[in-house]
């Protein structure tokens, strides 16, 4: 079990997993001040190699000889989708705080049961929803407040890295990556990050998908969605739409959100994170991140002067320091925990069936 007291000046860090976002994970705890304890991967040779490029202190065999080392307080899981559960439930069932990627599951009932878990076991559970950790996603967040009624939220998530049909990847595997493949991998994100934004959560979805490279590498069919496109209302009776895909030539990791609202709009384009777009009637402007100028949530997360661009490790650098802060008994607003992880394990699992129903889903 972690020591509170002992934590709050340092915490020790274990991941699994060694791909790109193990990397990123890595460079965020050191960042946070944190000790980068141990590694685990697909094996030793693997866990090594991670080790080394990360510069850990040490590599495990196994992520189970990690958890029962006795040698970390927090255990950061980059795996496959489908190793998130029983990893997490392991790390957690040993006392350890844990911070799992999304999708936190490939299904909902599970990711509900992890949420369930982490209460019951009283430790930090965090879903790297990061994307909440841009200081202009917060001023959206501030300002919609006295924007009035919302009528429209609209935007898409969109990439290409899947767009040939020798693109391949886990995620396109419904084994690994669960059923849901573009919705859950960054729908879940767009889902988040709106729900977190204003405030009013999604009510109802009907949804399409579409397979649109039928076979990677001659390899069997693929099973799962490479777009989908997603109608929803939401509790204050707001309508709303969004496109994923990862079949869209030239996006590479566009997220973009527009909120219409009785007094004025905003847009938040993820490509461009250091500013919004503030619309009105009678004019409308591009406000560009300047602390001096921000209000009080969103100056929390902007380090940088202006004119000294802020992007994704410094989203996420912040989600990961407000994980830890949380571990040491300072729980931040806006942390995001395995209860929104299920909440957009939920979303996914909602637009999928309605897809697969042709009908609307509540959720
Ligand atoms: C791949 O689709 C991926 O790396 C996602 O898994 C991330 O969550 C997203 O931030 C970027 O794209």
């Amino acid at each position: 079990m972690l020591d509170i007291r002992r934590q709050s000046a340092e915490v020790r860090v274990g991941i699994v997993g060694t791909g790109f976002i193990g990397r990123v994970h890595a460079r965020a705890a050191r960042q946070a001040g944190a000790r980068l304890v141990g590694i685990a991967g697909t094996d030793l040779a693997n866990a090594l190699e991670g080790a080394q490029a990360v510069g850990a202190e040490k590599a495990f065999e196994s992520v189970t000889e990690l958890i029962t080392s006795g040698l970390i307080d927090v255990l950061h899981i980059c795996t496959p989708n489908h190793l998130h559960a029983p990893i997490a439930l392991e790390a957690m069932d040993a006392g350890l705080a844990v911070i799992c990627e999304k999708p936190l599951a490939t299904e909902a009932p599970t990711a509900q049961l992890m949420a369930r878990r982490a209460a019951d076991a009283g430790v930090v559970a965090a879903v790297p929803f990061a994307y909440r950790f841009h200081p202009m996603v917060r001023e959206a967040r501030e300002r919609l407040n006295a924007l009035g009624r919302i009528s429209l939220i609209q935007g898409s998530y969109l990439q290409d890295w899947l767009l040939e049909s020798t693109d391949d990847n886990w995620r396109v595997d419904p084994a690994q990556g669960g059923p849901g493949r573009t919705i859950g991998d960054i729908g879940s994100h767009w889902f988040d990050l709106v729900e977190f934004v204003t405030g009013d959560p999604i009510t109802k979805v009907c949804a399409q998908t579409s397979v649109v490279v039928p076979q990677r590498n001659g390899g069997g069919p693929v099973l799962t969605e490479d777009l989908a496109t997603v109608q929803f209302a939401t509790a204050s009776g707001a309508l709303g739409s969004v496109s994923v895909s990862q079949v869209a030539p030239g996006r590479k990791n566009r997220l973009f959100f527009e909120v219409s609202a009785a007094s004025g709009s905003i847009a938040f384009d993820q490509e461009t994170p250091d500013r919004l777009w503030l619309g009105g009637r009678s004019g409308s402007q591009a406000l560009v991140r300047d602390p001096l100028s921000l209000s009080e949530a969103a100056k929390r997360y902007s380090p940088l002067p202006a004119g000294h661009p802020q992007g994704f490790h410094d989203c996420f650098d912040a989600f990961v320091a407000d994980a830890y802060a949380a571990i040491g008994g300072d729980t931040r607003e806006g942390l995001p925990t395995f209860e929104d992880g299920a909440r957009a394990s939920r979303l996914t699992d909602a637009a999928l069936r309605s897809a697969h129903e042709g009908a609307w889903v509540a959720c």
